[in-house]
């Protein structure tokens, strides 16, 4: 009897092109880990919505959790997969504030200043979490701890760390590595790193 290899060198099918898996869990943010404040935190989501929410660090935490299980591409060439997170459904959070007829999209904020845009489309998925916990264990700061966004189906920049709130518009905008040359949509299966790659439908609402 032989012993099975790891599930990531046996499941190549889950590695998208260019991609090269590690077990590790590389750190990336464009500057310092923010410091956070449970007593002065709030996390927002507002803009074409039928009831914003604004809650703090308590009122976020007590929110209904889940788990799911989900594989992490960073643009810098590394794959993660089988990560269990842990948090609140994005697909809870978008019943409860209701989007507008007009809502098409949502820019992510966070802590540290940083932005990232997403289709409220790529949002209303399963896999998609407002994440707490990483592996069964609390989110370390330099992952994005205490809370983070988690959308496994596009390239890790489009994860907001230490996220503070979601604005959800009804045109596309770009948000910080978009503006720098990232590609807006930012599929993994399609390899679409660059903004020079961008197609027609991929900038359409811009
Ligand atoms: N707030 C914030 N979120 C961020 C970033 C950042 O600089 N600030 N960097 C992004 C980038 S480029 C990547 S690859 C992932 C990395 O997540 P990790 O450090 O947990 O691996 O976080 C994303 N989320
Ligand atoms: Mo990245």
């Amino acid at each position: 009897m032989s012993i099975p290899p790891p599930a990531d060198r046996r499941d190549s099918s889950r590695v998208p092109p260019g991609q090269t898996l590690t077990r590790k869990f590389p750190v990336l943010h464009f500057s310092h880990v923010p410091a956070f404040d449970a007593a002065t935190y709030r996390f927002r989501v507002w803009g074409c919505v039928e009831r914003p929410l604004d809650l703090g660090w308590a009122e976020l935490t007590a929110l209904p959790r889940t788990e799911d299980v989900s594989d992490f591409h960073c643009v810098t060439t590394w794959s993660r997969l089988d990560n269990r997170w842990g948090g609140i459904a994005m697909r809870t959070l978008l019943e409860r504030v209701g989007p507008t007829p007009a809502a098409r999209h949502v820019m992510v904020h966070c802590l540290d200043g940083y932005t990232t845009n997403v289709p409220l489309a790529a949002l209303d998925d399963r896999d998609v979490l407002v994440a707490f916990e990483h592996d069964g264990q609390p989110l370390t700061a330099e992952h994005g701890g205490p809370v983070r966004l988690v959308v496994p189906k596009l390239y890790a920049w489009k994860s907001g760390k230490w996220l503070t709130g979601l604005e959800v518009m009804p045109r596309d905008k770009r948000g910080f590595w978009e503006e720098r040359g990232y590609h807006n949509r930012a599929l993994p299966w399609a390899e679409e790193r660059y903004s020079w790659q961008e197609d027609a439908e991929s900038t359409k609402d811009l």
